[in-house]
């Protein structure tokens, strides 16, 4: 079966957990990860709930495909309302607390309320323990995984928070295993908002398995098929480094936020640079091509390097020293925040100063500022304050037009591609169900190699089939997406593991139409949360992408257009079945079998 079919909800509040049997209708609808956690978030919060107040709730999700022994199997989805957006959240951590979760007999945690003191919480066979975290408290992610292999071993699963979740920065991020970050869209902030400082979790069970002897037999010719490919070796020495370049030479790496897509110095920080500072490789479990690139910060401690942080810590804040930018990166690890919106707000910052919107002393390619920044940031104090409550917040009250230079999407920070030349990658942006994350559709190679400037019907198909396949399937399965993504590991395996693991001939025809139900599900939520401050313009990407042509590189000149944007997006919405506000129709909601979605009042 590879699913418990088990939940375990810990009311934080009352110190209690209780065990609940998860219902196969909704398993066999949406499936596990961002599907079941989308419906608890519609089934069991009000619209309107403070997202780090006592109502919200955590939700720690795997699939049937979690921490199997499958390749690259080793990952969890952490969801609730976000902070950031104020609307349904997630992100996806790779971390030894995915097989754990499957060992100790769950497929779900739900944390709800508030605990009184801090707390951290053992999950096992046994249920949930209760363990006062006064010795956790206030110490940084580091610090607190430290004490717990102290505590329980190092095999045990992890989830920790740093400052940042504790003092409730909007994109503070949930670690593990010194370095694996996930959540972008405040999920730390919502564990820190319960008082929750780690939760560990060590089982001894195993799921059990449809087809044991077959899983693993596909399992060992699944490995070898990974470390087959031609991209094997290039990947290992680079990871997501590998892109670097490309986005330079196509004017899609992000420079001094985003007023640029190529950085004069980007052969100084790229993936072949990385590779001579690189000491070691790092990664989740269950996985054959680790990609987490490590290397020696300024300080000489080991800081890991992935593309989005280097983009946005780099390029970005116009830094040209790798070991500050893995400084930078490991400080966000160390405090727990996410490096793509502490970059994103960075910068910001350092453009409002040299536009005189902001009194203070700071510029582009000032390390030592954004340093202090990010330890301001995880502290709250200073501008660190404001910066950590993320950038249309920070717009908002500095006024004067500084939204312009905001490069978010729904509250939540682009990622580190420059959409000035890409109307496939912007409508990914503004369509994303949870605000400016690329994780959904990253349709950039596909959109570089094939009308490029063009608002077509073509690309939208392709947006949403990344959606589909990226956003909704490999989040529901929760394991790893970059095998396929980056080695080309043929879907088709997917199919075969499903079966193995769960006796169910799903075929990818059938995971699509998953697919479908999930992103009309995360969009009922958004409705129902907007109301009557619902508006389109939520799905448009920053303006800047719009009103300011870049002023340098092999696209000089260029922008989005907005009258286009617009079309290609009443396009999408009808392709996905919404109407032309965006909404999803009651005939689609029929068609998918979510009649228990009434939005016939909002
Ligand atoms: C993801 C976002 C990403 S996406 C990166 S780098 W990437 C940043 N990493 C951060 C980090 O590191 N430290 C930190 N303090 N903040 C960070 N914020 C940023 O977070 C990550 C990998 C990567 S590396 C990617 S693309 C893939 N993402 C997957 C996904 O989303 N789903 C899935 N089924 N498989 C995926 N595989 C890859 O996982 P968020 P990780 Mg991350 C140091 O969670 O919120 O989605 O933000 O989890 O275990 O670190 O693996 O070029
Ligand atoms: Fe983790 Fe990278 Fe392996 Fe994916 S490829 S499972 S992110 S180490």
């Amino acid at each position: 079966m590879s699913w418990n079919m088990k939940a375990l909800r810990v009311d934080l509040s009352n110190r209690k957990s209780d065990v609940e049997l998860l219902d196969k209708n909704i398993t066999e609808k949406l499936m596990g990860g961002r599907g079941i956690a989308s419906h608890i978030v519609w089934d069991e919060l009000e619209a309107g709930v403070d997202p780090l107040g006592p109502k919200n709730k955590l939700i720690v999700a795997s699939g049937p495909l979690t921490g199997l022994p499958i390749p690259s199997s080793g990952k969890l989805v952490m969801a609730g309302k976000s902070p950031s957006t104020n609307a349904y959240g997630d992100g996806n951590i790779g971390t030894k607390a995915a097989p754990q979760l499957k060992k100790a007999g769950y497929d779900v945690l739900i944390f709800e309320g508030v605990a009184t003191e801090p707390l951290h919480l053992h999950i096992s066979e046994d249920g949930a323990e209760f363990h006062d975290a006064g010795n956790l408290w206030g110490k940084d992610t580091f610090q607190k995984e430290e004490i717990l292999v102290g505590q329980y071993g190092e095999q045990a699963g992890r989830l920790v928070i740093g400052e940042g979740g504790e003092n409730l920065v909007n994109y503070a991020v949930v670690v593990s295993q010194n370095g694996r970050a996930g959540g972008r869209v405040g999920m730390g902030a919502v564990m820190g908002s319960k008082k929750l400082a780690a939760i560990t979790i060590k089982g001894d069970g195993d799921p059990e398995i449809h087809d044991k002897s077959k899983l693993m037999e596909l399992t060992k010719e699944a490995y070898q098929d990974i470390s087959d490919k031609d991209e094997y070796d290039f990947w290992k020495r680079q990871g997501t480094m590998q892109v670097f370049s490309y986005c330079n030479e196509n004017s899609i790496l992000p420079t001094r936020n985003f007023q640029e897509g190529q950085f004069e110095k980007a052969d100084v920080i790229d993936g072949f640079a990385m590779e001579r500072e690189k000491v070691d490789r790092k990664g989740c479990p269950n996985c054959n091509m680790q990609c987490g690139n490590v290397i020696e910060d300024s300080t000489g401690k080991e800081a890991e390097l992935d593309y989005e942080n280097v983009g946005m810590l780099g390029p970005n804040l116009a830094l040209t020293d790798l070991n500050e930018i893995g400084t930078l990166n490991r400080l966000c690890d160390k405090y727990g925040l996410d490096t793509i919106s502490t970059g994103s707000s960075i910068a910001f910052a350092m453009e409002l100063a040299e536009k005189g919107l902001l009194d203070e002393d700071l510029g582009f390619g000032d390390f030592e500022a954004a340093k202090g920044l990010v330890e301001d940031i995880a502290k709250r104090q200073g501008l660190g304050d404001k910066l950590a409550q993320g950038t249309k917040s920070m717009a908002e009250q500095v006024g004067h037009g500084a939204e312009k230079f905001a490069m978010h999407v729904k509250g939540l920070e682009v990622s580190a591609y420059d959409c000035h030349t890409l109307p496939g990658m912007a409508l990914g942006y503004g369509t994303s169900p949870i605000g400016g994350h690329h994780k959904d559709c990253w349709v950039i190679s596909w959109e570089v190699g094939n009308d490029r400037f063009g608002y077509s019907d073509r690309k939208i198909e392709e947006v949403i089939d990344l959606q589909r396949k990226r956003g909704a399937v490999f989040e529901a399965f929760t394991v790893c997406r970059l095998p396929w993504v980056e080695l080309g590991f043929s879907l088709d395996w997917y199919e075969k593991f499903f079966q193995a693991a769960t006796g169910d001939s799903l075929k990818w025809q059938d995971f699509n139409n998953i697919a479908d139900r999930i992103y009309t599900l995360i969009r009922s939520i958004m409705v129902r949360e907007r109301g009557d401050n619902w508006s389109i313009d939520q799905d448009v990407p920053p303006k800047r992408w719009f009103e300011e042509p870049l002023s340098k590189g092999n696209f000089k000149g260029k922008t989005l257009d907005k009258e286009n944007y617009l079309d290609m997006l009443k396009r999408y919405y009808k392709k996905r079945g919404w109407d032309q506000e965006g909404k999803p129709t009651e005939e689609t909601l029929d068609e998918l079998d979510l009649s228990f979605i009434d939005l016939s009042t909002k």
